[in-house]
């Protein structure tokens, strides 16, 4: 069976187009990404990162405060509102565009919502104490992502028996829990997590049966850009993974993704428009 007839997502004050592939640009306004200048400069800089994504045709913006490289350091939600909100402010007055907020932080889903945020993006799964309330609250559709324990740790010896059963397993749970919180399915997009508690094998065996997540009847979101799955293939730092990076999108999208996040936003809209001429013809 293919994905579901998901038509149109309301985000807010907004629509997604479901009815064909959408591309989500990564916009990270953890320090480290920049780190020269000061508020303002910080700010300017992500507006007019997200401004160059929008106009190489991404649809979403994804905002994110809290780095979830293993090591990084953890981020008290105040310090993760002061990085996302004077960002997602200034999208929502600035762009057209739908604004995606990747926080498990209940103030700052909340925030995000009153400043004019689209979507939660939560890498967590609303598991926090407070998010679904949180999520609820906002009106926002959330994507619910796969992960096992926290950033730090998770790539210390993952396990699974079957990884694609697991992970289909855990976001139905999310999907019950997010149900029984008044959120309705309608609002849910669903996303494996690649990377996210998995090694090489787990990531490579979880793309290729991919399609065994339609089954639960929401849209998918597939993040691979950069990872370092492409890396272990190919052997490439992470400069050297756009080939990688493309070839895996379009295979997600042929095997019904329904949402790429990426960091080459130009390149990947190539990617859905070329598979999209093919798709077209008789
Ligand atoms: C290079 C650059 C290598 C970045 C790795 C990375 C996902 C996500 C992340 C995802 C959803 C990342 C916030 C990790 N990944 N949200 N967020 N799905 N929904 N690493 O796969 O991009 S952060």
């Amino acid at each position: 069976m293919s994905a579901a007839k998901i038509n149109r997502l309301p985000c807010g004050s907004r629509f997604l187009d479901l009815t064909r592939p959408q591309v989500m640009g990564i916009l990270n306004v953890t320090p480290d990404s920049f780190s020269d200048g000061g508020k303002f400069s910080q700010r300017d800089a992500a507006l007019r990162h997200a401004e160059a994504m929008m106009q190489a045709g991404a649809t979403l913006i994804d905002v994110g405060g809290e780095s979830t490289r293993p090591g990084a350091r953890a981020v008290s939600p105040l310090e993760e509102l002061e990085r996302v909100a004077p960002v997602v402010e200034a999208i929502a007055e600035a762009l057209d565009v739908i604004i995606s907020v990747d926080t498990s932080t209940p103030s700052v889903m909340r925030e995000a919502a009153r400043l004019g945020a689209g979507l939660i993006n939560d890498v967590r799964s609303l598991q926090r104490d407070g998010a679904l309330d949180a999520a609820a609250d906002s009106g926002l559709p959330v994507c619910l992502m796969h992960m096992r324990g926290e950033p730090t740790t998770m790539q210390q010896d993952p396990f699974y028996t079957d990884v694609v059963v697991e992970v289909r397993d855990f976001l139905q749970a999310r999907m019950s829990a997010c149900e029984a919180a008044g959120i309705v399915a309608d609002r849910l997009i669903l996303d494996p997590g690649f990377g996210f508690a998995k090694n090489l094998a787990h990531n490579l065996t979880l793309f290729k049966h991919l399609d065994s997540l339609h089954g639960l009847g929401r849209p998918l979101l597939v993040g691979v850009s950069r990872k370092s799955m492409i890396g272990r293939v190919l052997g490439h730092e992470v400069g050297g993974r756009l080939c990688g990076s493309l070839a895996l999108a379009a295979l997600a999208v042929s095997k019904g993704a329904h949402i790429l996040r990426v960091h080459d936003v130009a390149e990947t809209v190539d990617v859905v428009r070329m598979l999209a001429a093919v798709e077209a013809a008789e």
